[in-house]
């Protein structure tokens, strides 16, 4: 078994020490939220940049605050941008390397230009980006072998969860995740690898909404470095505006549903059914269709505060096996270096 396969699997032992870390850190979490601010910024490259959108929508809808995700080069080319001279901000800086030069140039130019705060998350302890950041969240127990993001990436998303808990929610919200991707990877990854292994796709569209918006473009990223292929992603409505022309009976839509607008998403998804596309379907509700092959999580105490989480291992599997099936080796992803730096 490579690494990139054991740090997939290995996701409901590490989510569990990073649900252990979180409540540890409690206080020291409630320093910098005391902070004076009236926006939050998150910022990353790619995959870290993908878990800027995912967090900045639970950041908005938990504290009532205005958030926003935006890549780490957009802070300092385009700063007009994202930040406002009069306002005071809390910037949290993603890198699991903490040495993109991107993101710690990020939190360097904002502390020279603008108000407020800066928290790094990375899984190195003394990483540039946690010696510039005014406050730290160090995940090493979450650090990987692979180049491409897996169980960093959902940790640190775990913690961002866990530092956005709105105030009708705790953490037992979370706790009972890592006992419920446990109960669900071995048949989930026999469905994943089963479909990996049908070469007739050849097209892949990622679809989500709200805070499975960035989780959608993090499974398209795993899928097209892992192993190569194009991909798509889109919030589900926006399907239907011009890019559903391409759906054809080589099209697999991976159709990341919601609680919240789920009645709307199945009507795009049968849709895109009409026309001919297979679904990868992960949801809390089943689409009862013959052409979704589905992974459901009926549990009661799941939500789309916990569902868009939980849904990762799986897009992470999806890239790992359509590798393995091109005879890639996901280990050593095309041109990919584990750090960009420039
Ligand atoms: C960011 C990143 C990854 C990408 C690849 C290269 O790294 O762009 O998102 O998948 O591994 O590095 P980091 O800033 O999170 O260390």
């Amino acid at each position: 078994m490579d690494y990139t396969h054991q740090e997939i699997l290995r996701q409901p032992t590490t989510w569990g020490k990073t649900l252990n870390y979180l409540q540890e850190k409690e206080s020291y979490f409630s320093q910098f939220l005391a902070e004076t601010h009236d926006n939050v910024v998150f910022t990353g490259c790619g995959s870290s940049y993908n878990l800027s959108l995912v967090a900045s929508h639970f950041w908005q809808a938990g504290k009532q605050v205005p958030a926003k995700g935006v890549p780490a080069s957009e802070t300092f080319l385009f700063p007009g941008g994202v930040f406002l001279p009069q306002n005071q901000y809390l910037l949290f800086g993603i890198s699991r390397s903490g040495e993109t030069t991107e993101t710690v140039k990020a939190l360097q130019h904002f502390k020279d230009k603008f108000r407020g705060k800066t928290v790094g998350i990375s899984c190195e302890e003394n990483s540039s980006l946690l010696k510039v950041a005014d406050y730290e969240l160090a995940l090493p127990f979450a650090r990987e072998e692979s180049v491409v993001m897996t169980q960093s990436f959902s940790s640190i998303l775990l913690s961002l969860l866990f530092l956005s808990l709105p105030p009708n929610k705790n953490i037992d919200n979370l706790s009972s995740l890592p006992k419920i991707l446990e109960k669900y990877l071995p048949s989930g990854e026999k469905a994943i690898k089963d479909l990996a292994s049908n070469l007739s796709f050849d097209k892949f569209i990622f679809l989500g909404n709200g805070p499975y918006h960035g989780v959608a473009w993090e499974g398209s990223l795993k899928l097209k470095e892992m192993s190569v292929t194009p991909t798509e992603t889109f919030h589900f409505l926006e399907f239907r505006h011009g890019p559903k022309s391409v759906v054809d009976e080589k099209t697999l839509i991976i159709a990341l549903t919601s609680q919240r607008a789920f009645s709307w998403e199945k009507e795009v998804v049968m849709e895109m059914i009409d026309l001919g596309a297979t679904i990868l379907h992960l949801g809390k509700n089943s689409l009862n269709s013959s052409r979704a092959i589905e992974i459901i999580f009926p549990e009661e105490s799941l939500d789309d505060f916990s569902l868009p989480v939980l849904y990762l291992p799986f897009l992470q599997l999806l890239g790992y096996y359509r590798a393995k099936i091109k005879g890639l080796n996901p280990d050593s992803p095309r041109h990919l270096t584990k750090v960009v730096k420039i």
